[in-house]
């Protein structure tokens, strides 16, 4: 496909800031032009994916700094268009300077995500692919790497078109005996739902994984709760590796929320300390409670602190009830109990609920708290091994597209005309044309790509 662009953009691809090396790029028609204008040599120099060590000067004849030239002839290059790299020396003023010369040559400033947005328009990736790349980028633990690195790849791509022509199939044959309902007979119903429902089932897979990447790289929310002075800021401080919070024996240490961003397992984590449940006079403390039990209600796991001396309190109760199957419940302070079995653990209230026995003071469970905070989260073995880098945006569309796929083939079904179903696979397609870009508005790519880099 020929490029539609007629600029040429130019940006520079490393981070600000000084180093060793700075690499700038240039994407257009212009860019060949670019090069022998900076460098002073001929087109015939810059024999493509071969390196040029050579002076860059600026429109005066004056030498800026001296630098490798790259040059990548369209259309095998990351935007499909004339590329040009230029490593030149990594200082702020020195890369400053490359940059001007390089626009003083002919390029313009390229927008965040234009170059990766070229590639999209001219056919170099879709549009998942695209937002995988950014996710790539962004990566910060390795399974948000291999969840971008599968999407890039095109796992998410091929279910989604998978799914899409599958419905294209389905309502092709409806459609025809809608349309030529003289020469073309009404297909099997039962079949079609059948179909339909299969189609279904494809995109739910794809959103189990999707949101799988999704937790990957937003992190799950997971609350300490329980009632005062049972360890809830000691236990933080041993997921923190660091003394984050105060901890003390007075009761009602803890007065607001704090949160701290950890690992587990390789997911990425935001644990809160709250303070202790428990009725009060105190107006500071009352609000607390309340924060405690807002961040329980918005938490995707809860952590129910108690101490193993002890039996299950009201409070605790309270705790279960609210964030029923959300819950993992830790009897702490094990280390004080010379062996024997936490008072209450034969409770009938946390029948059903996870339980870990742990020493916030010594460390002793933390593996056991991890792996069942995990499991809460359906997280077990190989869990994140699958998971595909998708956006809000993507998993949004996926649910969109499930949810007509499912009521075209409720619809089929119904001794109505099949018009109805028709309508809905139409509206399950957009949506999957949507996530690959098959279909989609240039203010859909002005947001998607504004989120990108500069000079990516
Ligand atoms: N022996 C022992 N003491 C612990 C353990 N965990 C916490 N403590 C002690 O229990 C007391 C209370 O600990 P905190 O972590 O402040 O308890 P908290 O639940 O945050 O209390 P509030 O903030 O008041 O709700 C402190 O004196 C801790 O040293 C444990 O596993 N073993
Ligand atoms: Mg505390």
């Amino acid at each position: 496909m020929p490029s539609s662009h007629s600029d040429t953009i130019a940006a520079v691809a490393t981070p600000p800031g000084t180093g060793a090396i700075a690499v700038l790029r240039v994407s257009g028609p212009s860019a060949i032009d670019i090069a022998c204008r900076l460098s002073g040599a001929g087109a015939d120099a810059f024999a493509p994916r071969r390196t040029l060590l050579r002076p860059v000067l600026d429109g005066r004849g004056g030498q800026v700094d001296e630098a490798i030239y790259c040059f990548y002839a369209a259309p095998r290059t990351f935007t499909g268009e004339d590329l040009l790299e230029i490593s030149c020396h990594g200082g702020l003023a020195a890369v400053r300077a490359v940059f001007r010369a390089v626009l003083d040559a002919g390029a313009r400033p390229a927008d965040p995500g234009e170059f990766t947005r070229r590639a999209f328009v001219n056919g170099k990736m879709d549009l998942a692919q695209a937002e995988a790349l950014n996710q790539f980028i962004r990566a910060r633990t390795e399974t948000q790497m291999i969840a971008a690195k599968h999407t890039m790849d095109g796992a998410l791509s091929r279910r989604v078109r998978e799914s899409w022509e599958e419905l294209t199939r389905i309502a092709a044959a409806v459609e025809a005996s809608i349309d030529f309902p003289e020469d073309v007979d009404e297909p099997d119903r039962e079949q079609v739902a059948r179909d339909l429902r299969r189609a279904a089932g494809q995109i739910e897979s794809a959103l189990k994984l999707a949101v799988r990447g999704r937790l990957l790289s937003e992190g799950v929310r997971v609350a300490i709760v329980g009632r005062p002075n049972v360890g809830k800021s000691s236990l933080l401080n041993l997921l923190a590796n660091r003394a984050r919070a105060i901890v003390s024996e007075i009761p009602g240490t803890t007065r607001d929320f704090l949160e701290e961003t950890i690992e587990m397992g390789g997911l990425p984590v935001v644990a809160i300390d709250t303070a202790g449940l428990r009725d009060t006079q105190d107006p500071v403390e009352r609000e607390g409670t309340r924060r405690a039990m807002d961040t329980l209600r918005q938490a995707d796991v809860v952590v129910l602190v108690m101490d193993a001396r002890e039996c299950v309190s009201d409070a605790d109760c309270e705790a279960l009830e609210s964030a029923r199957g959300r819950v993992v419940a830790v009897w702490n302070k094990m280390d004080l109990l010379d062996g024997a079995a936490p008072a209450g653990d034969s409770a009938a209230e946390l029948e059903g609920t996870p339980r870990v026995r742990i020493s916030a003071m010594t460390g002793d469970g933390l593996g056991d708290l991890e792996q069942a905070v995990l499991q809460r989260l359906g997280a077990g073995a190989g869990f994140f091994e699958e998971a595909l880098a998708a956006s809000e945006r993507q998993v949004m569309a996926l649910r969109q597209a499930l949810e007509a796929a499912g009521a075209a083939a409720e619809t089929a079904l119904e001794p109505l005309a099949l018009d109805l179903s028709a309508v809905h696979m139409q509206a399950a397609r957009a949506r999957l044309a949507e996530i690959t870009g098959d279909s989609v508005t240039e203010s859909l790519l002005d947001t998607i790509f504004s989120s990108f880099c500069i000079g990516k």
